[in-house]
């Protein structure tokens, strides 16, 4: 592996066998991150990442588009089967690329979205005030009712819909475990004549999978999402409309000229190897595992009367609240269970009396074990590692459970392929 980094920059190879003993050898819990195929990773270093292709398949700037129009056409043609959409802009260089060219294909200067607080699952890209597009558009943020259950408030959605008449109505989250009812964001959406748009990046490969429901069935115009979380694909971003062709070329406008340069090609050729591995059988299984394992997990925590936001999970995550479970603010429990090998990240929970830097969460998550092969069993003992560590906080505790950590990874290594 890396035969020619490792003569030309010996110094690079060294960092990249680092990282790849890294992942070997722990455990990733960030429920944001997963393993891609050898496949994936090929199309990504391949010669593509050479191309300009400025454009859309049979509409570039450049000459010399012979295989990248075939590629391109084969990701969005792939990307709209996974999602039933009749339209799918396969250039977003990543998730908040994703949300911003949707912003700018939708909403002029000023208009108003309706998303989800930050500090109650929402993300950055949903309209928190460090973000530079809160200076072009107006973003009021909705919180959960319930912070014990999840339940969103749809009563006071609609209230303050009708008064301050978004443009867009936003759903989808980055750590809230719960599914949304999606009828009731488009029936308002539909009542205040505003979009229904769906960030999908987390639970994509959930929906895909169809271990989870899929906001087009429910009337969703757009749905974002990133590439590489559940739905195991290299880093990226994708936007897929419904049908209305109006959107699809304002969306496809947005992403180029008006928001990136050159599409990365070699990327999306392995969003195209993604999303035909995603096509097949065998990954309704795999997320159907993935919610299977979230739930042996909860049990675990549940089992210890440990505090978990919204109750549990119906998804891929779980959002513990570290300080009042076991005493550990987020930082300090991120750090102790890295030094175990099990890798997650703090997190900021609703209503925290902590500070962002170290809140009281931790979040994580079952994706990228369920890759390696891992079943109920061996996540529930994941899960009672992680208790022990937290509870001890003692060099003997850490240094037993990355004992039993490592040869937990090491008996289910990363997989190349998937059938
Ligand atoms: N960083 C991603 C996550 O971990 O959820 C969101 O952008």
């Amino acid at each position: 592996m890396y035969t020619f980094i490792k003569k030309q920059d010996p110094k690079i190879e060294e960092i990249l066998r680092g990282e790849e003993k890294r992942q070997r050898e722990g455990l990733e819990l960030i429920p944001s991150e997963n393993y891609v195929s050898r496949a994936v990773k090929e199309a990504m270093a391949s010669s593509l990442t050479n191309k300009y292709s400025e454009g859309y398949p049979g509409r570039r700037y450049y000459g010399g588009q012979e295989f990248t129009d075939q590629v391109e056409t084969l990701a969005i043609e792939r990307a709209k089967k996974l999602f039933g959409a009749k339209y799918a802009n396969v250039q977003p260089l990543g998730g908040a690329n994703a949300n911003i060219a949707m912003y700018f294909a939708l909403l002029e200067p000023g208009d108003t979205v309706l998303g989800m607080d930050l500090s109650h699952g929402g993300h950055l890209t949903h309209g928190h005030p460090v973000t530079y597009i809160t200076k072009i558009f107006n973003f009021i943020r909705y919180k959960m009712k319930d912070v014990e259950t999840g339940e969103i408030d749809y009563a006071e959605m609609r209230k303050v819909a009708k008064k301050i008449k978004p443009k867009i109505i936003l759903a989808g989250f980055s750590a809230y475990p719960r599914e949304l009812n999606y009828k009731k964001f488009v029936s308002i959406a539909r009542e205040v004549g505003a979009l229904a748009v769906m960030d999908a990046a987390h639970i994509a490969g959930l929906i895909a999978g169809k271990a989870a429901k899929n906001p087009f069935d429910y009337g969703f115009d757009i749905i974002t999402t990133t590439t590489h979380k559940t739905l195991r694909g290299p880093r990226g971003g994708l936007i897929l409309i419904r049908k209305d062709e109006e959107l699809a070329k304002k969306i496809n406008k947005a992403v180029f000229p008006g928001f990136q340069g050159g599409p990365h090609m070699h990327q999306i050729a392995a969003k195209a190897v993604a999303f035909g591995e995603a096509l097949r059988p065998s990954f309704k299984k795999y997320a159907k595992q993935i919610i299977k394992n979230t739930h042996a997990m909860e049990k675990v925590f549940k089992g210890h009367k440990a505090r978990m936001l919204t109750g549990g999970s119906d998804n891929h995550l779980i959002l513990l609240d570290g300080w009042k479970s076991f005493g550990v603010s987020g930082g300090e429990a991120e750090k102790l269970l890295d030094r175990a090998g099990i890798t997650l990240n703090k997190n900021a929970i609703a209503d925290d009396t902590r500070k962002p830097m170290d809140p009281s969460g931790i979040r994580f998550g079952t994706p990228a074990m369920t890759t390696r092969g891992f079943k109920e069993k061996e996540v529930a003992r994941v899960a009672e590692i992680m208790i022990e560590v937290l509870t001890a906080r003692t060099d003997a505790a850490v240094a037993k459970a990355k004992k039993e950590i490592k040869k937990l990874a090491l008996s289910h290594p990363i997989p190349e392929s998937f059938k």
